[in-house]
């Protein structure tokens, strides 16, 4: 079949390149003309692991060209962000889908499938349904007649891993929800040109629904780590050695508390879970409070152990939200980072491998990007805030003069935390 996958970001970008190996034609479509321009250059504009070859062959090859117009094609995949509103409420913002909706309407026709993949509030595959219905009175459209419809609609989340996106993409097992039970075959068959993984059907909702519980239940896990991380601060322990040995009865697996939660997956899908059911959702919101809060708390942290150590130079180690990737949205670590750099300006340096310059918010500040080893020649403060493999590997004798936050625990020799009495400062 001809595919159509609208939405050239971390998902849809690695999604077309794959469905493209498998020898469909793709058209990649993005608002943006410059990742246009890329893709069809054969380049890449995002940094993802084998990503860039891969593209290049497929479009070497003619299987991939991108266009900022969406195109008529047999399969249509929609992959693109779905934020929340900055409301207060964290209402749901599917706009995003509902323009491609619309676009991809103008050009439907009978026997066409599509399929929506972005993280979405339940409801949302019924609502791009009626968007058909309304712009396409010619369609029969499923779950809304008795005859055969013209077209199968489903939704089809990714679940895959930044940084290990390719590999994930390709063995993970899938959530296929139709609309109707011929809907899910319809894209089941689709899927399994590409996916080693299992794929299993369901109805739309249910999968809407999967979705969200996966990312929800990550977060609450690492909340509860995070709250731990705060107990034991309280208590004067060692959280990292807790967890450790906590970890060892067969049915505990205790994840690691950090500065927070970033990316724009668990920090943001959980609060379509509390939008659709506020009443019942307490954990949920809970767990997210939990997480933002424990960014306030580093913030809090390592303004006292800067204001305790006047004119001390500070490193600040990461700004992406998580290892080894160069993903900054909604990084906690770029959040921490920028407070301090407001508050206390030039003493504040950052290193980030995976940046090239700082980000805009940092304009101004008079904090500076350096390398890890001017960092650690010249900054008497460390504050580890992204766990990249690059901070875990330096050896204890190149920060022994330092005093050191560690908010990830890579260095367990450190104290892992200023409050605690009897803190094991290196120096
Ligand atoms: N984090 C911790 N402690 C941990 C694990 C993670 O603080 O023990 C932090 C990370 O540093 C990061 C955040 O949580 O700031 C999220 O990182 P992550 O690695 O847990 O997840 P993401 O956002 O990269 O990808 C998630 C994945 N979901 C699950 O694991 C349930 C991925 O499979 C999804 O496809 C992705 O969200 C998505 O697109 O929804």
């Amino acid at each position: 079949p001809e595919v159509c996958v609208i939405g050239l970001g971390y998902i849809g970008l690695p999604t077309a390149a794959i469905i493209a190996r498998a020898n469909c034609p793709v058209t990649g479509i993005d608002v943006s003309e410059a990742v246009v321009e890329t893709i069809n250059r054969g380049e890449i504009h995002i940094e993802e692991i084998d990503l860039d070859g891969l593209v290049r062959g497929v479009v070497q090859r003619g299987l991939l060209k991108a266009s900022t117009q969406v195109q008529p094609a047999d399969v249509f995949v929609i992959a693109v962000p779905t934020p929340f509103e900055k409301d207060g409420q964290h209402t749901p913002d599917i706009s995003y889908v509902m323009a491609a909706a619309t676009e991809i309407a103008g050009v439907l026709k009978k026997g066409d499938t599509v399929i929506l993949e972005s993280t979405s509030p339940v409801g949302t595959t019924d609502a791009m349904r009626d968007l058909f219905a309304g712009l396409r009175p010619d369609l029969k459209l499923p779950g809304l007649t008795n005859e055969t419809p013209d077209v199968a609609i489903a939704y089809c989340p990714e679940r895959v891993l930044p940084g290990r996106i390719l590999e994930e993409l390709t063995n993970n097992d899938r959530s296929i929800g139709g609309i109707t039970p011929r809907c899910a075959r319809k894209a089941l068959a689709f899927y399994k040109r590409f996916v080693r993984g299992t794929c299993v059907t369901t109805d739309a909702r249910s999968a809407e629904m999967c979705k969200l519980v996966e990312n929800a239940f990550r977060d609450v896990n690492i909340a509860f780590a995070n709250e731990l991380s705060m107990i034991a601060d309280h208590m004067g322990l060692d959280v990292w050695e807790v967890i450790r040995l906590a970890n060892r009865h067969p049915r505990v697996n205790v994840l690691q508390p950090g500065p927070g939660v970033g990316g724009h997956c668990i920090a943001v899908d959980p609060w379509f879970i509390v939008h659709g059911a506020p009443e019942q959702a307490k954990m949920v919101r809970a767990a997210r409070d939990t997480n933002d809060a424990k960014m306030h708390h580093v913030v809090a942290q390592a303004e006292k152990l800067i204001a305790d150590n006047p004119g001390v130079p500070v490193a600040c180690l990461g700004l992406a939200f998580k290892a080894n990737i160069d993903d900054f949205r909604e990084s906690p670590a770029r959040f921490v980072a920028g407070r301090l750099a407001r508050r206390f300006g030039e003493r504040v340096h950052v290193v980030e491998p995976y940046a090239a310059e700082l980000p805009t918010e940092f304009e101004g500040t008079g904090a500076a990007l350096i390398d890890l080893d001017t960092a650690l020649e010249t900054c008497g403060i460390l504050i580890v805030l992204v766990d990249h493999d690059i901070f875990r590997v330096v050896p204890s004798e190149e920060r022994s003069h330092a005093l050191i936050y560690d908010t990830r625990g890579i260095w367990p020799d450190a104290a892992a935390n200023v409050e605690r009495p009897g803190l094991r400062l290196a120096s």
